[in-house]
């Protein structure tokens, strides 16, 4: 791959996609290259996002869904002006595991929150660092669960969207999926189920194919 400017890939799908290990697989694929990598993550990647994150994954007593969304908005809109867009400037490849789309699945589809608001509020979020590609790593819930269960420190009963029921996990899964289909150009779906090597190679033959029209 020759990239000779920044390029800003998201990965999005359920818990347990396999996100977290894809985008360390592919850091160390684009580092050898010789790029300059940045891994970050959503909510999160500032000292305000990390706080935002604690907040919206682990509060006890109650959180409006109106108060939620706009958590994650804010998390996000520090985020890109504070590290994403910088690195971007700078040529720097930055990948992160997730972005706005989780804000249309999670609190649009699955929440059923106004969705032209949510759009909007994306929009303000970001404004104007719209990913170049998006990893969208779909598996079904049960898969979701299954894999939760079975790895060294489950995760789930302390957070809070984590442990929601099998239905709003459906409602995120389609969410995703209606995402992919209105904006097929940006965002490439990979089936999360296949085995760890045939997923990453997958995510490299999309990463090749965007690097290559970016250049
Ligand atoms: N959220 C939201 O609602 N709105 C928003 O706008 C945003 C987020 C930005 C963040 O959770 C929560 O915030 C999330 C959505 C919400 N809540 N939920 N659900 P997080 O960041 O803490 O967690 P996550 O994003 O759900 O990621 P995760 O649980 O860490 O999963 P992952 O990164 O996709 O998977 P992994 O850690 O790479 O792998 C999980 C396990 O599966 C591990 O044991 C692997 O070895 C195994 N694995 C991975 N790939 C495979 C394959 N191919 N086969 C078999 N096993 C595999």
């Amino acid at each position: 791959m020759i990239l000779n400017r920044g390029l800003f890939i998201t990965f999005e799908g359920p818990e347990c996609a396999g996100k977290t290990t894809h985008i360390q697989l592919l850091e160390r694929y684009l580092a050898k290259q010789g790029k300059r990598v940045l891994l970050t993550r959503e909510p999160g990647g500032t000292e305000i996002g990390e706080q935002l994150r604690h907040i919206v994954k682990h509060h006890v007593g109650g959180m409006a869904d109106e108060t939620e969304v706009l958590l994650f908005a804010a998390s996000r809109a520090q985020h890109v002006v504070s590290v994403i867009r910088p690195a971007i400037q700078s040529g720097m490849v930055v990948l992160c595991d997730r972005f706005m789309d989780s804000t249309t699945a999670y609190q649009g589809h699955a929440r059923g929150l106004d969705m032209d608001f949510i759009n909007r509020l994306n929009r303000f979020a970001v404004a104007g660092c719209v990913p170049d590609l998006t990893i969208l790593m779909d598996l079904s819930p049960k898969e979701s669960v299954r894999r939760s269960k079975e790895r060294e420190t489950p995760l789930g009963l302390d957070d809070r969207i984590e442990s929601e029921t099998l239905d709003f996990h459906e409602r995120v899964r389609e969410g995703f999926l209606e995402v992919m289909r209105s904006e097929p150009d940006r965002v490439k779906l990979i089936d999360a189920s296949k085995s760890i090597e045939e997923v990453h190679s997958a995510i490299v033959a999309a990463i090749d194919a965007v690097a290559a029209v970016k250049q």
